[in-house]
């Protein structure tokens, strides 16, 4: 097989998922598979934040700036969710005697109509190129979800004694990490936890989810800081490495993510998790909400089901979730070794259909 060259496309729009997303993928195109990746990103700066180490991957960085007129376009060219390719680097494109595999990496959606979406051809109306739509998702027929060979390798714990973090026991202390958008529950299950019997320890990411338990704290949080109030103790992260947030999602018992990366990582943390799905001005995303409610509970038992679905609704701003989030925590926190045991059976079912940048690499050369 001839040696592969990948441009990919970048623009962060808000938030990190949009950099997290294509870095994972461009390192593991370039490691795992031996691709040479540009990573052409028209804003750098979340890299220094979610991949310090990026020096030492094999992938070129690249500011996105204008046109790129100079730019020979590569052999497989991904676009990630809908950033528009530059008109001068499309014409490239097209004068190119074989032109590029062309892909559009689209967001990740539990729902039944992405199947039916994956790998669809899209033809240039002016150019004769086609684009791919590649759709990452969690059942057969669609790309997958993306998941390193040595995807475990940041859960070990940097002393070998400890290596493999157990699986949880729910004992005295609940463990908890919490990154979050801004979420009108927050501040009543704040209170539910203080009030609570049982003590939980909630470990607030960098950025929204501190801002705001500051706010309900009405004192200052900044990074290392550690607050108790009754039953609660809660500690300020700093901004982890991917890697270093991987390790996180690891030693909690219970993790909050949001988005697109987050999520996916906590899968593959085999832990329980709830889900705030990006927030979009239609309200989408509810029934993405529903989609993966739909596919994760379908394997617990009625309660934890019930409880699953209940709670995460309820985080997602379905009804009054302020007032739900309360009742529905108790019925929650119960369903929690539930929810631990499935979890390893979980990662196994979605990860069966293969990672996504191995059926992308397969996808790519049956074009090529
Ligand atoms: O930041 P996000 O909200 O990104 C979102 C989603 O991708 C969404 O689908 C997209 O439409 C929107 O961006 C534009 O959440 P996400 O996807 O979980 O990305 C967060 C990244 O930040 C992920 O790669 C994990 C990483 N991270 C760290 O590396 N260290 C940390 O300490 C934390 C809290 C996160």
């Amino acid at each position: 097989m001839k040696d592969i060259s990948c441009d990919i496309f970048c623009a962060v729009i808000d938030n990190l998922g949009d950099a997290g997303v294509c870095w994972r993928l461009a390192r593991q195109l370039a490691r795992e598979h031996g691709w040479r990746v540009r990573l052409w990103i028209d804003d750098p700066s979340p890299l220094e934040k979610l991949a310090p180490d990026r020096q030492a991957i094999p992938v070129e960085v690249q500011r996105w700036q204008g046109d790129l007129p100079e730019i020979q376009p590569a052999d497989v060219v991904i676009e990630a969710f809908a950033c528009e390719l530059p008109a001068t680097y499309i014409a490239a494109m097209a004068a190119l005697p074989r032109p590029p595999v062309w892909l559009n990496l689209e967001y990740l959606s539990a729902e039944d109509w992405v199947a039916g979406c994956h790998a669809l051809p899209s033809p240039h109306p002016r150019w004769a190129l086609t684009k791919y739509f590649f759709f990452p998702g969690f059942v057969a027929g669609t790309g997958g979800l993306l998941r390193e060979r040595d995807h475990a390798v940041p859960l070990l714990a940097a002393d070998p004694a400890d290596a493999v973090p157990p699986a949880p026991t729910f004992g005295e202390t609940l463990d908890v990490s919490l990154f979050c958008y801004d979420n009108p529950a927050l501040p009543a299950l704040l209170k539910a936890w203080r009030d609570g019997d049982a003590p939980v320890r909630c470990r607030v990411a960098d950025g929204l989810p501190r801002q705001q338990v500051e706010y309900w704290l009405g004192e200052p949080f900044p990074t290392g800081c550690r607050h108790a109030r009754g039953a609660l103790e809660l500690h300020a992260q700093p901004f982890f490495s991917q890697d270093g947030y991987d390790r996180l999602l690891a030693v909690c018992q219970l993790n909050f993510v949001r988005g697109e990366d987050s999520l996916v990582r906590a899968q593959w943390a085999e832990r329980p998790f709830v889900w705030q799905a990006y927030p979009q001005a239609n309200g989408a995303q509810h029934a993405k909400l529903d989609a993966l409610l739909e596919r994760y509970c379908a394997a617990l038992d009625t309660p934890t089901a019930a409880a699953t679905r209940a709670f995460w609704q309820a985080w997602n701003g379905q009804g009054d979730s302020a007032a739900r989030i309360t009742v529905h925590w108790p019925a929650f926190r119960a369903a929690l070794p539930a929810l631990a045991a499935q979890a390893p059976r979980w990662a196994r079912q979605i990860a069966a259909h293969g990672d996504l940048a191995a059926n992308l690499v397969k996808f790519c050369q049956s074009k090529l």
